[in-house]
């Protein structure tokens, strides 16, 4: 049976993971610091092997800690699933709160570096393994509002590109998942709460599905051993580019 340990599994995509990769028969190590979320999904599991981890990213003493401490028959990690993320505000750099930057970074780009480097060293090990991040097309593609969150997203892609690069020969796979407008708790944070803010992101539009996404790692996960998918990128029908906008001086009369 393989093991999969997923960051960030009590919402969204770490959620629909957990179900859709305990519906392949995988056993998980389920983590965020939401516990009653945990356990409620550990309860509709029923006879999948299931290891809860409370704790948050962000602190490298509490994710070694986890690591150390797993049992025995979740020691051997198969999928790393760094998902747990969150973008905080949407406003312009020269407003932007600092503390909200700084949540990003600890957490989008510390909390996946402490996991990644918590676990990789068994992978390598047992030459077996795969370090799947969640990226965002927001790494990818500049948009008003997107500044630091999207300096997150576009650190994870390099990260995860470099960390093939030091993983070659060693039979550990890396890909990086790089979605757009999904509909989860991602809005209700990231507008600290403001669930009208957040509804009107995703009305009027189909956008993602959590499960849209989980399949979309189930299928990068499930490809033969000598397949390595580098990254996806997958946006809604709805959602695409526009033209770059041009500031004009108006004329003096
Ligand atoms: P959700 O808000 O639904 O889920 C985020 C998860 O991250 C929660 O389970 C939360 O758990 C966990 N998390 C957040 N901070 C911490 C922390 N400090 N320590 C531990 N766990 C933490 O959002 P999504 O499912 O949409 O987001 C998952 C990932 O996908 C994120 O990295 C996000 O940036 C990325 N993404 C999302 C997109 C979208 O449009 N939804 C598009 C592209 C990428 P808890 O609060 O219980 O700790
Ligand atoms: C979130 C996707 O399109 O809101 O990572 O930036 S988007």
């Amino acid at each position: 049976m393989n093991t999969i340990l997923i960051t960030g599994a009590t919402s969204g995509f770490g959620k629909a993971c957990a179900e859709l990769f305990a519906s392949h028969g995988w056993r998980l190590i389920l983590c965020g610091r939401r516990k009653e979320r945990l356990q409620e999904l550990a309860g509709k599991l029923a006879g999948t092997p299931v290891h809860l981890a409370v704790f948050d990213v962000r602190d490298n003493e509490m994710v070694r800690k986890m690591y150390k401490e797993l049992p025995e028959e979740f020691g051997k990690i198969d999928i790393l699933l760094n998902n747990a993320g969150l973008a905080m505000g949407m406003g312009p750099a020269q407003t932007a709160d600092l503390d909200d930057w700084e949540t990003m970074v600890d957490t989008n780009i510390k909390g996946l570096m402490y996991m990644t480097r918590a676990v990789l060293p068994g992978m390598v090990e047992r030459r077996q393994g795969h370090i799947i991040n969640l990226g965002s097309v927001a790494g990818n593609w500049p948009y008003p509002g997107g500044n630091a969150y999207g300096g997150t997203k576009a650190f994870v892609r390099q990260f995860s590109m470099n960390l093939r690069a030091d993983l070659h020969g060693t039979g550990v796979r890396v890909t990086n998942i790089e979605p757009g407008l999904a509909e989860t708790e991602f809005s209700v944070v990231r507008f600290h709460g403001d669930k009208d803010r957040a509804d009107s992101v995703y009305a009027g539009m189909t956008p993602l599905s959590a499960a849209d996404i989980a399949e979309t790692i189930y299928w990068a996960a499930s490809r033969p051993q000598h397949v390595n998918i580098n990254a996806i990128e997958i946006m809604p029908v709805a959602q695409s580019w526009g033209p770059f906008p041009i500031h004009r001086e108006e004329k003096k009369k």
